[in-house]
């Protein structure tokens, strides 16, 4: 299985999270997006947006994070992150409508003004920070809630959902507003817990 990404990407680090999780390996395929090598034709043709990831198993072509975890999930032996139960699995899907929604739109307003528009030469701007921090808190106080009933937020086991949500919050954290997770106790106590996990440790290279 060939995984074209780059290392740093968010949506290619939950690719490298699952393989982690399944003890699983791929052939990783650097496509610099920074260089634009995401809009050659090569890359158009597996993944027709430009963007990265996208995997190549054996001719079976896939893009788009989050149904490449389904797709892993299902077909690589190893621990399953997607639950049995008809109604925990929905929860799952729940949750990860929730980080497609409500969390990543908002998360990304503030690494783009935090982190990649100072990398530019950008300046931030506070006012899109106070929006997007006001807008991402109103989700977190539904996810406090949930974490404090449930160790995952799908639940009882770390899932797909869980996975969903890392590459954003670290990236946040990093741009300096890790306030909003430290300030959530539940919040915090499970980012602290899947942090930790190796496959994580194994996807941002910390291992
Ligand atoms: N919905 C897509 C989003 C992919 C995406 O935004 N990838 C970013 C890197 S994390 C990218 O390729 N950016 C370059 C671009 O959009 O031109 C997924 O989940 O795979």
């Amino acid at each position: 299985m060939k995984l074209y990404g780059i290392p740093f990407s968010t949506c290619t680090r939950k690719v490298l999270t699952i393989l982690a999780e399944k003890n699983a390996k791929a052939d990783f395929v650097n496509v610099d997006i920074t260089k634009g090598e995401g809009k050659n034709d090569d890359h158009l043709a597996r993944q027709p947006f430009g963007q990265i990831p996208a995997i190549d198993d054996d001719g079976f072509v896939l893009y788009e994070s989050r149904a490449i975890l389904r797709y892993l999930d299902s077909k690589l032996p190893g621990v399953a992150l997607t639950p049995a139960d008809p109604q925990t699995r929905a929860l799952m899907e729940q949750w990860i409508s929730v980080e497609t929604s409500n969390f990543t739109p908002h998360a990304m307003k503030l690494i783009y003004e935090t982190i990649f528009h100072p990398m530019r030469g950008i300046p931030t701007d506070p006012n899109k920070v106070s929006e997007a921090r006001a807008a991402l808190s109103r989700t977190l106080d539904v996810m406090e809630t949930q974490l404090g009933k449930t160790p995952f937020i799908a639940g009882s086991e770390f899932t797909l959902a869980d996975i969903g949500y890392m590459p954003y919050i670290e990236y946040v954290v990093a741009g300096g507003n890790g306030d909003l997770f430290e300030s959530r106790a539940n919040v915090a106590r499970w980012w602290k817990t899947i942090s930790e996990r190796p496959s994580w440790k194994t996807a941002t290279g910390k291992n």
